[in-house]
């Protein structure tokens, strides 16, 4: 990215519709539209002041296409940081694409995927959690992934990592003037001190990391596998809990043997649905595929939906099962299905969360639903407090915490100071990174590169 040049781009959907906005940012914004759109005041774009619209032609090549409006902003104050122009034509997918190629022939160039949001972090105008909510917004499916990607959490996401931040380069940097100046006094924070502020950050940051729980699990979505033996009724589930008959469910066993996917909403939790194959041992070829997916599915799942047929006792390969599910580090809600046949008390009280219902009759579908919402918001989700909303969040506040108790244990083993600074050197650029005090330039393409052109 050059950010020398003055760059354009189609901000609105390409297609039909009322307006298009076409924006650009860059030293020549305004000059390069001055170029192409002639305001009906027949003043000049170029007199016009910061913020302010003029209504005026479009021109491409020689002659006028369509008429619209034109917003221009001076560096600072836009968006960007820099020179802007918004120009609004009407939603046409051809008079769009005119006004955008006539910006380019006046010496535009085209903006890559992201270059405003990237352009304002770098001109300090976006922190980056603001800049990663952006997306976040745009992406959002529920009024709690607003809630959670938008301003109040991210003032609170972002006061608390500057937070943490301030207090650990005191803490450093009392550490240092110690070292320096040992018998001067240069220091107001004595070892003792200084382990128990370390301990008080790691309890703050340890909340933080907590929150990513219900965090991803509104934002991002929980990878929930649907899994059980054959014939129990888990693409019923799937279908029940969907609303569509996605899975196909026959009474023969060895039905489903591709993993099948979907995505429902419990509240404000986001679940990513996969119903797999029946567990069992099989000479099928195909179908044994299928189970090795499945079991490879299990293994990546951030929730299990175990169901079972509780019109049956459970028997030897099904308590095998159970005995390999307590095993797993997700959270499992077992389902007991088939409930119009039988009550499925043998079920009761093996897993923690249990619900019985009957997929065939349409029964127990908010059971199942409210039981994961909960697990994953504890019953209402707290928006005063600040929610750690994406994996590059979540890794840095990890980092932290790990060099915070890796320094921690010097100090506690009876090392010297300076061996404590250089773990808590770098705590302090994983808090920093955290909300983009201090980020690598690869990790700020990462991020910056899942934007669509003309944000
Ligand atoms: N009586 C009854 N039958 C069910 C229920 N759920 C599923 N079935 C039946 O059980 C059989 C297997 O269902 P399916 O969803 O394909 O099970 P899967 O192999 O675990 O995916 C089918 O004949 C379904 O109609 C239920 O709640 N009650
Ligand atoms: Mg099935």
């Amino acid at each position: 990215m050059n950010f020398e040049n003055t760059v354009a781009a189609l901000s609105t959907p390409f297609g039909r519709g009322a307006i298009a906005m076409i924006r650009m940012t860059g030293a020549d914004a305004v000059k390069i539209a001055s170029a192409v759109f002639k305001p009906k005041n027949g003043k000049n774009l170029s007199e016009l002041p910061t913020a302010h619209a003029v209504y005026g032609e479009f021109i491409y090549d020689g002659g006028v296409i369509d008429d619209g409006v034109v917003t221009v902003y001076r560096a600072p104050k836009s968006y960007t940081g820099e020179d802007m122009a918004e120009l609004c034509c009407h939603g046409g997918m051809l008079v769009s694409s005119l006004v955008l190629r006539s910006l380019v022939d006046a010496g535009a160039a085209y903006a890559e995927g992201g270059e405003f949001t990237k352009r304002a972090f770098i001109n300090g105008k976006l922190r980056l959690t603001s800049a990663e909510a952006i997306m976040d917004i745009i992406d959002a499916e529920s009024v709690g992934a607003l809630k959670l990607a938008g301003g109040a959490n991210r003032g609170l996401l972002s006061a608390e990592a500057e937070s943490i931040y301030s207090e650990l380069k005191h803490l450093i940097a009392s550490a240092y003037a110690y070292i320096d100046y040992p018998d001067e006094d240069m220091t107001d924070v004595s070892v003792n001190e200084l382990k128990d502020r370390i301990s008080a950050l790691i309890s703050r940051a340890e909340e933080l990391k907590a929150s990513y729980k219900t965090g991803s699990a509104v934002c991002e979505g929980v990878r929930t596998v649907i899994c059980g033996r054959p014939n129990v009724g888990k693409s019923s589930v799937m279908n029940m809990l969907t609303g569509e008959q996605t899975a196909i469910v026959t009474e023969i066993p060895g039905t489903t043997r591709d993993v099948v996917t979907g995505s429902i909403l419990c509240g404000q939790v986001r679940l990513k649905l996969a119903d797999t194959a029946g567990i069992r041992d099989t000479t099928d070829t195909v179908e044994e595929i299928g189970v090795a997916k499945a079991k490879e599915t299990l293994g990546k799942a951030q929730l299990v939906l175990a169901v079972f047929d509780g019109s049956k006792s459970p028997d030897g390969e099904e308590k095998k099962l159970i005995e390999e599910l307590k095993k797993l580090n997700a959270p499992v809600i077992a389902v007991i299905n088939k409930s119009d046949l039988g009550t499925g008390e043998a079920y009761d009280g093996i897993f923690e969360h249990t619900v019985h219902i009957s997929a065939k009759n349409g029964e127990g579908k908010e059971k199942i639903e409210q039981t994961a919402e909960k697990l994953f918001t504890g019953g209402a989700i707290d928006y005063g407090k600040p929610h750690l909303i994406n994996g590059r969040q979540y890794a840095e506040t990890v980092r932290f915490i790990n060099c915070c108790r890796s320094a921690l244990n010097s100090l506690c083993s009876g090392q010297t100071q300076d061996i404590a600074c250089f773990d808590l050197e770098e705590a302090l650029s994983s808090i920093a990174g955290l909300d983009g005090l201090e980020v690598k330039d690869d990790i700020i393409n990462e991020i910056f590169s899942k934007f669509c052109v003309g944000k």
